[in-house]
């Protein structure tokens, strides 16, 4: 049994585990281990942000180990980063001459080689990614996929281009391909703007991508970095450009971890266990014959044939035909948030019927077998997807607020995400984020079109011009 999701804490902590999606027992802090259930999933949802990557970036791998030399070049990125390095100092009993860092994110490996492949205009753009594992010492309190030591999965983009301003489309570009990645998860999001204090160590700006846990405390599922020229100019990116002269490039990069794993089980689970969309889903269908002593055969018959024949249809179908109770079945397979579930049992399997219904509601509905088509299962899976969006949504809404002066923010804050205007000085943010003991995490460039808050107003510590800010507790 699952604890209730709105004792969120404890409901994610063991539905990590009873859904098999990772083993928290490995013995090093901040490091878990991928179940083969859970690493599924994670498969499932990484091959769609291959395919929202693979449009327009090349797929590339770079060395896990750095140069202390190369690291610590730029130093604004060193700065954020150097508390949080793991060192490398000995190769078996010799000490090495240079120290070597395991990356926290790879800027400083990759662009000393795009130094030497970069040479004329005509290599640029460049645009290339990477899925690896990243190494972090998180000081701030560890969970499963959502702050890790060592980050399995972390997607990074990185780009280069011959102005500030066509880094700037790529970034917008970056923006809509992490859009369409959010969306086919179903997990809503607010696109905000990093303060000044609060962006990416050696970025000119940072966008991120926001989205609020059932608990009300928001969760960063992915960034997006201009760079301008700080880095190119650090490592000494140059290219020719057409009329003979060696411009800096201007660059970007964007990351996404297994923060979007952790999105998708905490948006859509419910008390009963995961919910998945259709798409993502490990096991899309389950068949279960029901069983009674002597109509054993017909059961069994009908239940194989619609089994294969969604198998063939590249449907991922489990036929459970084992001797556990039907409740047990559901239960385990409700757990596992297998999007269908088709009963068959002695009644249905004389009139040629079967009875389907959908892990996110609580309702069955008895159709003829012959209705199993192609096209059908597509059609339950987008009114499906639709469906968690939606609900995905009205809970989201429930924990976003307006606010006109800072005096109620306080409470709400853990609760969910306080909407107010902003000036946008750092004297301000400082002061609202000291009045409210919370973060501001920026300005609003977008948001779910059901909320209706003013893009302008007046700040809220100032009273000066100011533009719609939000802010939160955050993961
Ligand atoms: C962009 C890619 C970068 O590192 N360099 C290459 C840039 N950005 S970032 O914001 O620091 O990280 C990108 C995203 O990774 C997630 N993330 C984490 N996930 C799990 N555990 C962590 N310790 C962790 N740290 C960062 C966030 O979603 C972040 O937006």
């Amino acid at each position: 049994m699952l604890p209730p999701k709105s004792d969120f804490s404890e409901w994610y902590h063991e539905i990590i585990q009873q859904a098999q999606i990772m083993d928290i027992r490995y013995p090093v802090k901040g490091l878990y281990v991928w179940f083969p259930f859970g690493f599924k999933l994670r498969n499932l949802i990484y091959g769609k942000l291959r395919d929202v990557m693979d449009r327009e970036h090349d797929e590339v791998y770079f060395p896990a180990l750095i140069p202390e030399t190369e690291l610590g070049k730029e130093g604004e990125h060193i700065k954020g980063f150097e508390d949080e390095v793991y060192w490398i100092t000995h190769g078996g009993l010799d000490e090495l001459d240079v120290k070597l860092a395991l990356r926290p994110t790879s800027e400083t490996a990759m662009y000393p080689m795009f130094r030497l492949w970069i040479r004329s205009h005509a290599d640029l753009p460049l645009k290339v990614y990477q899925i690896v594992n990243v190494f972090r010492y998180e000081t701030k309190h560890t969970r499963p996929l959502i702050r890790l030591r060592e980050i399995t999965s972390f997607k990074e983009a990185h780009t280069a281009h011959r102005s500030y301003e066509e880094a700037e489309e790529n970034v917008r570009k970056a923006v809509d391909a992490y859009k369409d990645f959010f969306d086919s998860l179903a997990v809503p999001y607010f696109i905000i703007k990093r303060p000044e204090w609060d962006k990416f160590p050696g970025a000119d700006y940072t966008i991120a991508f926001d989205t609020v846990m059932p608990d009300g405390k928001t969760l960063q599922i992915g960034t997006v970095h201009h760079l301008a020229d700080n880095f190119a100019r650090t490592f000494d990116i140059k290219y020719e450009t057409p009329a003979g002269d060696h411009a800096f490039v201007h660059q970007t990069c964007y990351g996404i971890s297994e923060r979007c794993v952790a999105s998708v089980i905490s948006i859509h689970g419910d008390d009963l266990g995961l919910i998945l969309p259709f798409h993502l889903a490990p096991h899309q269908a389950v068949v279960i014959p029901i069983l009674y002593k002597g109509r054993e055969k017909e059961v069994l018959d009908l239940s194989n044939e619609v089994f294969f024949r969604l198998r063939e249809m590249g449907v991922r179908t489990i036929l459970d035909d084992s001797d556990e109770r039907p409740g047990a079945k559901y239960y385990r397979w409700e757990l596992f948030g297998v999007p269908l579930r088709i009963e068959i049992g002695p009644r249905e399997a004389e009139s040629g019927e079967v009875v389907i219904s959908f892990r996110d509601e609580r309702m069955k509905r008895k159709i003829p077998a012959d209705e199993i088509t192609e096209e059908k299962v597509v059609e339950w899976a987008e009114e499906m997807q639709e469906r968690l969006r939606r609900r995905a949504i009205d809970s989201m809404l429930e924990k976003v607020k307006f606010f006109e002066s800072a005096d109620e923010m306080e409470e709400w804050m853990g609760r969910g995400i306080a909407l107010f205007h902003l000036c946008n000085s750092l004297k301000c943010g400082e002061k609202i984020e000291e009045t409210v003991r919370a973060g501001v995490l920026g300005e609003i460039i977008e948001m779910p079109e059901e909320i209706k808050v003013e893009r302008a107003g007046k700040c809220i510590v100032c009273g000066s011009n100011g533009k719609l800010n939000a802010m939160a507790k955050s993961y």
